[in-house]
């Protein structure tokens, strides 16, 4: 049901703080409408958006290859393994882990690939503001240059159920 028609007349158009405040959030939408192509040109942080189709089946055997191929050391159990450098890195994601441990090294620059073998997961590396989809059935490609040293921490930005909590992984830079 519908309520009444207002009376003829009802509308007053902002004036004064009201009409500056509009005025002012209308602006601002059009420099964040702005910026969010600048940033995709000229903010070194944003994905080219390169990717892959592959089938979990697929990219979980590129990732075995490599790290039969680059492992240098273990870590609680977990592979570490050392990509050369300009070379392809794999980062598998599933419920609830990260696999393997990569260790890069500053200045150069890798092509990180990142898949799920399940469902949709985020990596995030922390300390840094940093956070990326990973979807099963597309290989992600990032472009990465570590510019800092030391142990990050990745952990993952989708809830994935009951373990989301405990799916963290590591990345070294050194
Ligand atoms: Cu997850």
């Amino acid at each position: 049901m519908s309520i009444d028609c207002p009376p003829p007349g009802w509308f007053r158009a902002p004036g004064g703080a009201e009409r500056a405040w509009v005025g002012l959030a209308l602006a601002w939408c059009v420099v964040m409408t702005i910026m969010m192509p600048f940033w995709h040109f000229r903010g070194k942080q944003n994905s080219t958006g390169e990717s892959y189709a592959v089938t979990p089946a697929q990219f979980a055997e590129r990732v075995g290859k490599f790290v039969d191929a680059h492992q240098v050391g273990e870590d609680e159990g977990w592979p570490v393994v050392e990509p050369p450098p300009g070379g392809d890195a794999y980062l598998q994601a599933q419920m609830w882990s990260w696999y393997p441990i990569l260790k890069l090294r500053k200045g150069q620059t890798y092509r990180l690939h990142m898949s799920s073998m399940d469902l949709q997961h985020g990596f995030a590396l922390l300390p840094l503001n940093m956070n990326f989809q990973v979807m099963p059935g597309y290989d992600h490609v990032l472009t990465i240059t570590p510019t800092q040293t030391g142990e990050f921490q990745v952990i993952c930005n989708e809830f994935c159920g009951i373990g989301h909590h405990l799916m963290t992984g590591k990345l070294l830079v050194e």
